[in-house]
């Protein structure tokens, strides 16, 4: 285990750490995004820190064109690399953040016992927040109709166990959320802003215990529950011979991607993917199958002779199938691509550095 992130000396400000998990798509790095615009009109500094199984990630990407500090832990989930987490926050500690949120990996839990209570050591450091889990209404409901397979309802039960704090997201879109049984039940909208300061308020009053929920969880079980996703992460640089825009590129793209996993019945978790190009940036996803892209960044951006995408795809399948369609996909856009480096696999089971099962 790393050492503390922070000298501890006596007077130090302690800045909060606040961990926003929950599942795939259902919000965190748009909320953590709109969490640090908020502090930031407070006066206050942000710091966040992301969080994948593979590298060459679209949220790191996005924040970094949003302006933000942020780091990453790559390659393995906070639970599984907390000693890398650990280093990763005292880095941030460089730029003074008086907040540095952390998102765990979509499929994650166990965090209380893995990341949060392992945390508490240091808390001559710094201060923790409650764990605040995000739930997308629209999953929410499948999940609760057993609509989305037992592998994933598994994850999201779990994690909706371990929640201090269960925030339904996305409340521009749904109004209207369902009944999980939690203690504390709250709701927001990153989009419109409804509820991000009050989260906010609450998350760094001190006035919720964090790590309070005891999960049991059978780790075989839980392996095998992630065992059934289907991760992808590419990088890939398109030198057309016209010049193409971002939105001409991502475009066709998402929709080739989404109408050919769909056809293979493949359910999409999440699939995000980011275009860079000296023009500007686009960003778009989907959070299921068949749904509408939702498109952040320069819809306007300007025709360029050299573009990167980065896309991180997160469904339910066999990596090798996903990646077969991805490929496909690609190399049917006939869109001048050079470069391509793909990573497709399945979670590998879960082995947290430390668990410690009990508060206190
Ligand atoms: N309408 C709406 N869309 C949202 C909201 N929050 C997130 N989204 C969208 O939901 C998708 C997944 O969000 P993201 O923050 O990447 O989820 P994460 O995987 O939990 O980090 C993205 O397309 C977001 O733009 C919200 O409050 N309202
Ligand atoms: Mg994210």
């Amino acid at each position: 285990m790393s050492g503390p992130p922070v000298s501890s000396k006596p007077g130090v400000f302690k800045p909060w750490i606040v961990l926003v998990g929950g599942f795939l798509g259902s919000g965190k790095t748009t909320l953590i995004l709109a969490a640090a615009r908020e502090l930031k009109r407070r006066g206050l500094r942000s710091a966040m820190i992301w969080n994948d199984q593979g590298k060459d990630l679209v949220d790191s990407r996005y924040a970094a064109q949003s302006g933000e500090h942020s780091g990453e832990v790559t390659g393995g989930c906070f639970c599984c690399r907390l000693s890398e987490l650990i280093d990763a926050i005292g880095d941030l500690r460089a730029h003074s953040p008086d907040v540095i949120f952390a998102e765990p990996v979509g499929s994650c839990t166990d965090l209380s016992a893995t990341v949060l209570r392992p945390l508490l050591e240091y808390s001559d450091s710094y201060r923790l927040s409650p764990l605040t889990v995000l739930v997308d209404p629209l999953r929410a409901r499948a999940m609760l109709e057993d609509d989305a397979g037992l592998d994933m309802c598994f994850l999201f039960e779990k994690q909706l166990q371990e929640a201090d704090l269960v925030c339904f997201t996305k409340s521009d879109l749904y109004p209207d959320y369902p009944e999980v049984g939690a203690a504390h039940v709250r709701q927001l909208s990153a989009k419109s802003g409804q509820g991000v300061a009050a989260w906010l308020d609450e998350v760094l009053s001190g006035a919720t215990a964090s790590g309070s929920q005891m999960l049991e969880i059978d780790y075989s079980q839980y392996a095998r529950a992630e065992a059934a996703l289907a991760w992808l992460n590419l990088r890939a640089v398109f030198e057309p011979e016209g010049m193409l825009s971002p939105a001409m590129l991502l475009g066709p793209l998402l929709d080739r991607l989404d109408a050919a996993l769909s056809a293979e019945k493949i359910p999409i978790a999440h699939l995000k993917a980011i275009v860079t190009s000296p023009a500007g940036y686009l960003k778009a996803a989907i959070v299921g199958n068949g749904q509408e892209p939702v498109i952040e960044g320069d819809l306007d951006a300007s025709p360029a002779g050299k573009l990167e995408l980065l896309l991180n795809l997160r469904a339910v399948g066999q990596p090798a199938h996903v990646r077969g369609i991805v490929e496909q996909e690609l190399y049917n856009l006939d869109s001048g691509l050079t470069q391509c480096a793909m990573d497709s696999f399945s979670p590998a089971a879960p082995v947290p550095e430390r668990r410690i099962p009990k508060a206190g």
